[in-house]
């Protein structure tokens, strides 16, 4: 787990206390006039898409428990860490999460049901990056890490078309990419930040650091906070309260201002928790304690932000229409989601390499031979 310190420690950018208080850290000062140039409404959208999303993450969780879908990885507990650095983006920047970025999908508009085909297995992608109401949304990533080589090309292929550091942050584009605290052990990780340090590749490492790999604890992966790590590889890299919205909208929009502007690439640790499974085929029992669990109960992202914003003067009515939008968005997926096609396991040969391949051939008859043989077993 990660070191106690951390609660208290100046250097980590927290702006909201556990309890909502707004009690910025030393490190959140030089943040503070971005945090105050939001508005009400503005606020209140962060609570919003955390709230949605959490009603969307659960209802998946159970459709998958009801044999709608092969696999969840739920993102409950890291709304803050998604939404608050998704907000942070502007329309033309580029995103590239890992799997369990649901809530940075829908901040940037793709349809959850893409997420859903792709869980359910029917889809390599579930949409399409290019169309714009997707938002610019790479699509998700299930090798380990390998999104941040994909994020941190696409970045230099940004400098080489003259698309960074005009000046002008509305025109110029930068990327954010998503990676967890076990991919971060991944020999990927460590080459894509060398060539985005010695390129300045515009490119945002957000590090979600949920303090499990499955079942491998963060100690494990890192001796020392990763922030320091990409500090090592020449990258500007900050600490934050990974479940306080505020930090993380705050520092992802400066770094990604900084990158755009073609100042090179910069890094984001987010201190945050899974509390649900690492997907639905794992049992977190098993490896982690009840009282570790009932701590970041408290700290979790979604009490925080309401407490603040009901002592700013939220209406009983705001609440309760967010409830509303996320029972919804709830019902609407159980609606469609019957309405899919099974998967067809042969489709997995489909977009392997462009042109006929002669081991893919085999590999495809292999399978079709190994499915008739139930059927002949069955006559
Ligand atoms: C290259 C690679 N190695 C191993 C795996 C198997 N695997 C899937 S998820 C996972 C743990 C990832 O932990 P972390 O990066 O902390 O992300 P989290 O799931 O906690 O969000 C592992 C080992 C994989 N998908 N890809």
């Amino acid at each position: 787990m990660t070191s106690p310190d951390f609660l208290t420690d100046p250097a980590t950018v927290r702006v909201l206390s556990p309890d909502g208080t707004f009690a910025p850290s030393p490190a959140a000062e030089r943040y503070l006039p971005l945090i105050e140039a939001l508005e009400d409404a503005e606020l209140e959208r962060l609570y919003r898409d955390m709230a949605v999303i959490r009603a969307f993450d659960q209802q998946a969780t159970l459709l998958q428990r009801q044999g709608q879908l092969a696999l969840w990885p739920p993102s409950f507990g890291q709304e803050a860490a998604q939404v608050g650095s998704a907000h942070a983006a502007r329309p033309q920047d580029h995103v590239f999460p890992s799997y369990r970025e649901h809530a940075v999908a829908r901040v940037r508009g793709v349809d959850p049901i893409g997420i859903i085909r792709l869980m359910r297995g029917i889809s390599h992608g579930g949409w399409n990056p290019w169309e714009e109401r997707n938002g610019n949304t790479h699509i998700y990533t299930l090798v380990l890490g390998s999104q941040t080589l994909h994020a941190t090309g696409f970045g230099m292929g940004l400098n080489f078309d003259g698309k960074t550091g005009s000046g002008d942050a509305d025109k110029d584009e930068a990327v954010i990419v998503y990676y967890g605290d076990g991919a971060s052990s991944e020999g990927d990780v460590h080459e894509a930040m060398v060539f985005a340090a010695s390129y300045k590749s515009p490119t945002v490492f957000f590090l979600q650091n949920n303090q499990w790999a499955i079942s491998v604890p963060v100690a494990t992966q890192a001796s020392a906070p990763f922030a320091a790590r990409a500090a090592g590889y020449g990258i500007d890299s900050v600490r934050i309260d990974g479940n306080d919205v505020l930090a993380s909208y705050a520092v992802a929009r400066t770094a990604l201002d900084e990158a755009r502007d073609g100042r090179g690439p910069r890094a984001i640790e987010a201190v945050t928790y899974r509390r649900g499974a690492h997907t639905t085929s794992d049992d977190p029992t098993k490896y982690r304690t009840k009282d570790e669990e009932a701590l970041w109960a408290e700290r979790d992202p979604i009490a925080r932000m309401r407490a603040y914003l009901l002592a700013r003067g939220a209406s009983e009515q705001f609440f309760a229409d967010v409830d509303a939008e996320g029972e919804a968005v709830s019902a609407d997926l159980r609606e469609r989601i019957v309405t899919l096609d099974a998967p067809v396991p042969q489709s997995m040969f489909a977009h392997v390499y462009s042109e006929p391949h002669p081991l893919v051939d085999e590999q495809r008859r292999w399978l079709a031979d190994y499915e008739a043989s139930f059927e002949e077993g069955t006559a």
